[in-house]
């Protein structure tokens, strides 16, 4: 009997690449994440970040399961039915029109899957309407194509800006990053007002559960948690708002206290209201840069 070396080492080749793969998406995921960002392929939800993320996240899991049980019930029936009452030859097919208990059935057991959907699903509603004492106030402004951040107990404002795919530096995001992120300390209770100031935006950080429009003239709020730990947050505009609708990503960066006091000491001099009255930038809609203008 003959071994053929190459077909033997191939296939060890194989099996060790595979064993090594498997390793290392293992080691991926049990690596601290330091950013709540999308990844390539990802199919379920980004990971919660504070009370109502992860609620929500329980409550789309639950729903998942029930609908995946909906579906299967009702493919289930129809092939059943699809096998059970073919065209065969010599049999008459039945004339039944109605059927009293079926019809009763399936109009309450609907109604009965949406009274137990409708209980978790009110609760989580009332939790992030809830009026609950918080550590900070930022209010938001979506413009085309930027947002303006605003803390009004510090006195400070200023705008976040994509950075250009040219501008990329270190780890920071292509279509993700900003210049200047929404910076605030870890382990806080946050609410945004939330603002426009031309056509409709939506301020949207999925692993933080914020979604709310962003309207001109109007003011939307929400509180969120940030949880501890020093972590960026990603997000994006989600309401169609016009040719640079892509490019007005939202970044917000957890901070340890102590690095966020430094931050803020820093920011009360570059961003003081006053300090912004003389500068206004303008997006450049073909090379999606920022211009100041003195
Ligand atoms: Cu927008």
């Amino acid at each position: 009997m003959t071994i053929n070396f190459q077909t033997v080492h191939n296939g060890w080749k194989k099996k060790l690449d595979v064993i090594f793969c498997g390793c290392l998406t293992i080691f991926s995921f049990l690596q601290p994440a330091s950013a709540s960002e999308p990844k390539p392929w990802q199919m379920d939800l980004q990971e919660p970040a504070g009370i109502i993320a992860t609620k929500a996240t329980e409550l789309h899991n639950f729903l998942l399961i029930v609908i995946t049980l909906i579906s299967v019930f009702v493919l289930g029936l129809l092939v059943y039915v699809c096998i059970k009452f073919r065209e065969k030859p010599d049999v008459k097919p039945s004339k039944t029109s109605h059927n009293t208990l079926i019809e009763i059935v399936w109009t309450v057991v609907p109604v009965l899957i949406l009274v137990v959907i409708a209980v978790p699903s009110f609760k989580l509603l009332y939790l992030t309407e809830a009026d609950k004492p918080v550590d900070m106030v930022v209010k938001v402004s979506g413009a085309q194509w930027y947002w303006n951040y605003e803390y009004p107990d510090e006195e400070i404002s200023f705008d976040s800006y994509i950075v250009a795919e040219e501008d990329l530096k270190g780890d920071q995001k292509r279509m993700l990053d900003v210049d200047n992120p929404l910076v605030v300390p870890e382990g806080t209770r946050i609410k945004f007002l939330i603002t426009g100031n031309d056509v409709m935006h939506s301020f949207f950080v999925p692993s933080l559960a914020l979604q709310v429009y962003s309207i001109a003239g109007r003011i939307n709020e929400i509180w969120t948690e940030v949880p501890l730990g020093k972590k960026k947050y990603y997000g994006q505009c989600n309401q169609i708002c016009g040719v640079n609708h892509a490019y007005m990503p939202i970044v917000i960066q957890a901070l340890p206290k102590d690095e966020y006091e430094t931050w803020l000491k820093e920011a009360k001099v570059k961003f003081a209201y006053i300090a912004n009255k003389n500068t206004k930038k303008i997006a450049l809609l073909d090379q999606k840069k920022v211009k100041e203008i003195k």
